[in-house]
């Protein structure tokens, strides 16, 4: 048994961080299928067995239960060393983009596309375009960042351009947004990205079935 088990599915850009990160270390890991659709995480069995937060990823890992895509990201980077930051500088600007990624890079872009694809009930239009206007300033910021740099603290990838890159490669019908054309430093960067060996798509990295977006 691999000694690292992913409880996933493959809508989720923020299990993707965690896959991904493992695959480009070359780190062996097995999924565990989350049946997140089926409602399997909001079980009050799930909740005492895999994570009271009621939340995916879920990493496995030395006999515990491992939650939040960012500190796993770091604690994966403490142990193996892979695109780790190199010193206290380096841990600072990590953990502050982890930081924004988790409250707004992610949290924006990933809701509207969940609201907009997935959830059952078609969203409040005021609601997505509240989102749609806190998505396009949290990627100005960052566009406006990578034009600096080829990574997101500097020269090499690390665990916060793992982190930024969980909902980026999903297709355009589900996210409703042209990075290419309208971002193109964060196109540049998602690219590079792209080249690290292990790198794979989330629909082909992560266990589930691919879900046709709902046309809203
Ligand atoms: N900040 C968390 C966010 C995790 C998260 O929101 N996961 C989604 C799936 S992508 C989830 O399980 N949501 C369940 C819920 O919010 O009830 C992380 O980075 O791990």
């Amino acid at each position: 048994m691999s000694p690292y088990r992913l409880h996933a599915f493959c809508q989720s850009g923020n299990a993707y961080k965690v896959a991904l990160y493992l695959n480009c270390s070359n780190i062996p890991w097995e999924p565990v299928e989350v049946d997140f659709f089926g409602g399997q995480n909001r079980t009050a069995d799930w909740r005492k067995t895999v994570n009271a937060m009621g939340e995916v990823p879920v990493l496995e890992a030395d006999g515990r239960q491992l939650t939040q895509s960012g500190a796993i990201l770091t604690w994966l980077a403490d142990k193996h060393s892979n695109f780790a930051p190199a010193n206290g500088d380096e841990r600072y600007e990590t953990t502050r983009w982890i930081l924004f990624d988790n409250h707004k890079f992610t949290s924006y872009y990933g809701t509207r596309r969940f609201l907009k694809c997935f959830a059952p009930h078609a969203p409040d239009p005021a609601v997505l375009a509240f989102l749609q206007a806190r998505v396009e300033a949290t990627f100005a910021i960052v566009d406006k960042h990578l034009a600096g740099q080829p990574f997101m603290i500097g020269k090499r990838p690390t665990i916060a351009d793992f982190s930024l890159a969980g909902y980026i490669y999903y297709p355009a019908d589900e996210t409703d947004v042209d990075i290419a054309k309208s971002y193109p430093n964060i196109h540049a960067w998602s690219e590079r990205m792209k080249m690290l060996p292990g790198w794979k798509h989330p629909y082909d990295l992560l266990p589930g079935k691919y879900i046709k977006p709902i046309a809203r």
